[in-house]
């Protein structure tokens, strides 16, 4: 007997989907579950949020009229099924790569992705855009948002959901509740959800379809039958959501494709204001080593399907995350004003570290970076010592928070800023570019930059003893570079750099990381004749002015480094030079930042060298401020 093709196999575009057997769903699951597992095992990337819409994904282009339809998935780590039955699934194994796919939702890769993603809590208010647009176009079309019970824990999901119950708009809302964040889920919304789950409230089958036909306004009486027929979904009324204007229809599960497509089908029908159905699901539903770990392998490195070992690189150093949390766990012994701050990412920032020795003085917050800063300024308003650790990149969303409620008060917050600079695979969306820039021209606020572990561990101390005002010290992803590190931090003098190699041509002034390529820089130029300095600046702000003033006179030429967005070190140096007339002599000045452009997924040593921040890129511009760019052989 031949071999039955398989089902996902058939699927040559979407209508073929659409066509497809209601009873043929569950094995088309199976498949795209086993793709999407192969998938991953060889780019690595995030699983187990995927592995729990499988059937979701499935039920949803089954019944919406996608790409007319819209279906926005939030964060959109769970997209990877859906970029298999959309088209990309000769591309799935390009995932996270140079000149892949996006490990995200992107407009510029697909009809069927429309609206990019990354950061979460984004998808209610983008789909209330999209159905306000389509009645005012008068172009029908079913918008359909997808957001998890971690990202429902943001204010902005609600500000969504007011201004849609206020409009009445007819969009729909899914909740997906795994009872998972990237770590357990904190908070009341979390408990709350729990209890609409597992409560005893639940109304019968008759009643749901009953309740249903009385909310629903054009409600579809064979279609509630048949899911009276089929599914166990309940509703409830009374919930927040109604409070908030939506239909509430749920809970039901959502791995079961008998349950959910009679109601995606009713809800797609019958709708006219807004409706949220609630589905239950399982975060790295179908691989066993997903469902037995911890964190549902929410993001892994290539792996062995049958074992599910990971690969791991050996590492040569701690990382600068590790680095951080032991050494505030070390200030926080000795000092116990000191508090912890996690938005939702207790184990990336290195908090989980500080909330095992001091669980009392951790507070995850959520997925509320907005909020956690404002309750930090809280906590500083009253003599505590905040540290509010958030990425580089989630720390942009509650800029007004830092500006309006940390800066302007000059709090003593203490920003510990990870994922600074590139990060690879995660590509534009969650680089942390800006950082250097939004915080160096707020007034009062320090800025540092860590070169080495050892000057992280030094940074650390520096904010425990620093008390006047907001201060910031940036880090990069990954593993320090492999210095010794100090028994114990030391304070350093605020607004004070270093000079780590003397030379008398060419100054080299680094702001973070990079000055491991200055030095290798310093060494090949050397070789040239050319003697360099080499100095670490540690504050962006406030700049060493004596330091610049030096290397600007003594000096025929100065580079500045780091990698960040234009607008930061590198402009704050050029804006003191030019101000005190230190440029009027022909100083040669270059300064080094990370590109116009928003670079895609790649490695991050890909996208130093791209940027021409690491040793080369340095050579490349010493010699064309001196003219003598052809003495360099080219880049390989
Ligand atoms: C603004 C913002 N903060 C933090 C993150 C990091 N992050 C990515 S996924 C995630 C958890 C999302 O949980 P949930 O919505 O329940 O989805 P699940 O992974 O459980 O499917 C977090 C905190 C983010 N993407 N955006």
């Amino acid at each position: 007997m031949r071999p039955e093709t398989p089902l996902l196999d058939t699927i040559r575009k979407l209508e073929d989907l659409r066509q497809m057997d209601d009873s043929k769903l569950p094995q088309l699951a199976d498949e795209l579950r086993a793709e999407m597992i192969d998938a991953v095992s060889v780019t690595g990337g995030h699983l187990g949020a995927g592995l729990g819409v499988v059937e979701l994904t499935v039920a949803l282009h089954h019944v919406f009229d996608t790409p007319h339809d819209r279906i926005i998935w939030d964060v959109g780590h769970q997209c990877y099924p859906h970029k298999i039955l959309t088209g990309r699934r000769d591309r799935i194994r390009t995932l996270r790569q140079e000149d892949g796919l996006s490990g995200f939702t992107k407009r510029a890769e697909s009809e069927y992705d429309p609206f990019g993603a990354a950061h979460s809590s984004t998808s209610i208010s983008a789909g209330l855009g999209m159905a306000e647009a389509s009645r005012l176009s008068g172009e029908k079309r079913n918008v359909v948002s997808i957001i998890g019970d971690g990202s429902i824990t943001a204010g902005m999901a609600y500000e969504a959901m007011n201004n849609a119950g206020g409009l009445n708009a007819r969009q729909i809302v899914i909740l997906n509740d795994n009872d998972m964040s990237i770590a357990p889920p904190t908070g009341a919304m979390s408990h709350y959800l729990a209890r609409l789950v597992s409560g005893q409230t639940y109304r019968s089958i008759r009643e749901t379809a009953k309740q249903l036909s009385q909310k629903l306004p054009k409600f579809i009486y064979d279609k509630a039958r048949k899911t009276e027929e089929f599914a166990r979904g309940y509703w409830m009324g009374g919930t927040m959501f109604e409070e908030l204007g939506f239909y509430y229809v749920g809970p039901i599960d959502g791995h079961n494709l008998e349950h959910l497509l009679p109601i995606l089908r009713n809800v797609r029908d019958s709708q006219a204001g807004p409706v949220l159905v609630h589905v239950v699901t399982e975060k790295g539903k179908g691989y066993s080593h997903a469902e037995g770990a911890t964190d549902k392998l929410h993001a892994v490195s290539k792996f062995n399907v049958v074992t599910g070992e990971q690969s791991k690189s050996v590492p040569n150093a701690p990382s600068y995350t590790k680095v951080f949390g032991q050494s505030l766990v070390q200030e926080a012994h000795d000092d116990d004003k000191i508090v912890g701050i996690s938005a939702a990412m207790p184990s990336g920032t290195g908090m989980d570290i500080f909330g095992e020795a001091f669980p009392e003085r951790i507070y995850d917050v959520g997925i509320a970076e907005q909020h956690g800063v404002t309750f930090a300024a809280g906590l500083a308003s009253e003599g505590y010592k905040p540290f509010c650790a958030i990425y580089s990149t989630f720390l942009q969303r509650a800029y007004d928070q830092v500006v309006h409620d940390v800066s302007i008060q000059q709090l003593p917050v203490r920003f510990p800023i990870d994922r600074a600079g590139f990060v690879g695979a995660d590509g534009a969306t969650h680089a942390g570019s800006f950082d250097i820039a939004y915080l160096t021209c707020l007034p009062g606020f320090t800025v540092m930059a860590a070169a080495d572990e050892a000057e992280l561990k030094h940074m650390v101390a520096t904010a425990v003893a620093y008390d006047e005002g907001p201060i910031a010290f940036r880090y990069p992803r990954g593993e320090g570079v492999g210095v010794e590190l100090p028994e114990r931090g030391k304070a350093l003098e605020i607004g004070k750099g270093r000079i780590v190699q003397e030379g008398s041509q060419i100054a080299l002034l680094s702001f973070g990381t990079r000055l491991q390529d200055c030095l290798l820089a310093a060494e090949e130029l050397a070789d040239y004749g050319l003697s360099a300095t080499v100095a670490d600046a540690r504050f962006a702000k406030p700049l060493d002015t004596e330091l610049i003033t030096q290397l600007a006179q003594e000096h025929e030429v100065l580079i500045t480094i780091e990698e960040g967005a234009a607008g930061g070190f590198g402009a704050h140096v050029l804006h003191y030079l030019a101000g005190q007339g230190l440029l009027d002599n022909g100083l040669k000045i270059r300064t080094l930042t990370m590109p116009d452009v928003y670079v895609d997924q790649m490695s991050p040593a890909a996208m130093i060298s791209r940027a021409g921040l690491d040793k080369t890129g340095i050579l490349q511009s010493v010699f064309s401020a001196l003219g003598r760019v052809e003495e360099l052989p080219a880049r390989a």
